[in-house]
């Protein structure tokens, strides 16, 4: 491979899939990786952080090319032994959650039916719904010293819907979804200036959320270290996303808030693969992309890809088959496995490799539709919070989950997934 075109391609393969090149040497490989093993179990984890930090200046000395170290492998950050116990009723979470789910697509399909131009954004919300309802049941805290939250703009009707459950909104005021004008009504988007009873903050112009989240830490921090306002305990919580990271405003504050050591914030990018009209990345991995993105200005990184239905697999996965296919797998493909069923993904995901085949043999088809994607584990959403606060606080840093979720989730196949599924609105019987 001696042509620089071919080399900066694979340079870019390697950066975002470190699994795929190739090994010149395996043997040499194995024997380099077990004198690691052999040491971290002789000296402690510090021990290989010394290690590879001596190797890595060898390599800079020598003017070796070194690879990008900001990503991790696609899978869960917090590992499945490190995982602790969900401290909610799950049963009970799980239906309030469904009840959230069709009163808020209730109150979108209804208000179209009355004016086709009404209606609002459902599959957004659903692929959000578990990442809001984790951070309700049992992450923000309410009251006047309680914490912000940024709520990502059009998943407004979960937020709605939820406030009627809580019975905080009327069903009138459901009735009066985006007629909000004549008083009474709901406005579409988080909009503290129509609703300011309701909302705190406007999020509907995508960028504001994520960039006065920091700003909003970080004054916090300020009244707080002025003795104005003991602000200490409250936190910051902005709900993005993917599509919306493209926005400049929501990259403008990344790195003030790491310089700042705003550990009072999180964000949580709703990473469902889709923007309004098309994929964020067809071509390449938004996940992976934010990743080293949030880490090269400072940030903590939790990444919450896979439910608990993957842990079997990626236990079993001792090759490292399914991780292989998982990195050579782009998000537009990807997008194809959330709109099709657990026959074709069978076929066309599992079946490339006669590791893969095996590790599913014992699952139906149905099975493996069932597979959940991370954002819709309230389980692996919880530990992802969980880690994201408490890596704050350890590292005096922000700390962002980035959170794989479906594009209108539980909408089925006419929903889930496809590139329509923004502008869906109407729904027959
Ligand atoms: C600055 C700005 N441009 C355009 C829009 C219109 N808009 C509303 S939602 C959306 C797509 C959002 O995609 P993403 O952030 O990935 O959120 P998702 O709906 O996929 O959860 C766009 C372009 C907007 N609200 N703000
Ligand atoms: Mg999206």
């Amino acid at each position: 491979m001696s042509d620089p075109h071919d080399q900066a391609a694979q340079a870019a393969i390697w950066s975002v899939w470190p699994r795929l090149a190739a090994d010149a040497d395996p043997g040499e490989t194995r024997e380099w990786l077990e004198a690691l093993d052999a040491s971290i179990a002789a000296h402690g984890e510090g021990r290989a952080e010394f290690l590879l930090n001596a190797l890595i200046e060898r390599a800079r000395g020598r003017r070796s090319a070194l690879p990008a170290l900001f990503n991790t492998a696609y899978r869960n950050t917090v590992a499945l032994d490190a995982q602790p116990p969900f401290p909610g009723n799950l049963p009970v979470e799980q239906r309030l959650s469904a009840i959230v789910r069709w009163n808020a697509l209730a109150m979108v399909v209804r208000a179209n039916r009355q004016h086709a131009e009404l209606g609002g954004h459902i599959a957004s919300y659903a692929s959000a719904a578990d990442l809001f309802e984790v951070g309700f049941n049992h992450f923000f805290r309410a009251g006047r010293d309680g914490d912000l939250v940024y709520f990502q703009p059009h998943s407004a009707p979960g937020i709605y819907a939820r406030a009627y459950l809580e019975g905080r909104l009327s069903e009138a005021q459901l009735a009066s979804y985006r007629r909000e004008s004549a008083g009474g009504g709901l406005s579409s988007y988080c909009h503290p200036w129509l609703m300011p009873d309701f909302w705190q903050f406007p999020t509907g112009s995508m960028g504001l959320g994520p960039l006065q989240a920091v700003y909003g830490a970080r004054f916090m921090r300020h009244l707080e270290h002025r003795g104005i306002l003991p602000s200490s305990a409250r936190r910051v919580w902005a709900f993005v996303g993917d599509g919306e990271m493209d926005e400049p405003e929501s990259l403008a504050g990344l790195s003030i808030a790491a310089r700042e050591n705003l550990d009072n914030l999180s964000f949580v990018v709703n990473c469902n693969l889709q923007r309004l009209d098309g994929p964020v990345r067809g071509n390449g991995s938004i996940i992976q992309e934010l990743e080293r993105l949030f880490a090269g200005a400072g940030w903590n990184v939790v990444k919450l890809l896979w439910g608990s239905d993957w842990d079997p697999l990626f236990a079993r996965d001792s090759d490292g088959a399914l991780l292989r296919r998982l990195h050579e797998t782009l998000d537009g493909e990807l997008q194809r496995y959330a709109a099709t069923d657990g026959g074709f993904n069978r076929q066309q995901f599992f079946n490339k490799y006669p590791e893969l085949q095996r590790l599913v043999a014992d699952m139906s088809d149905a099975d493996i539709d069932r597979l959940h994607r991370g954002g819709h584990d309230p389980l692996k959403v919880h530990a992802a919070y969980a880690a994201a606060v408490a890596q704050s606080r350890q590292s005096g840093r922000p700390s962002v989950v980035l959170a794989q979720t479906k594009k209108g989730y539980g909408m089925g196949h006419w929903g889930q997934g496809r590139m329509t599924t923004h502008q869906q609105k109407k729904l027959d019987i």
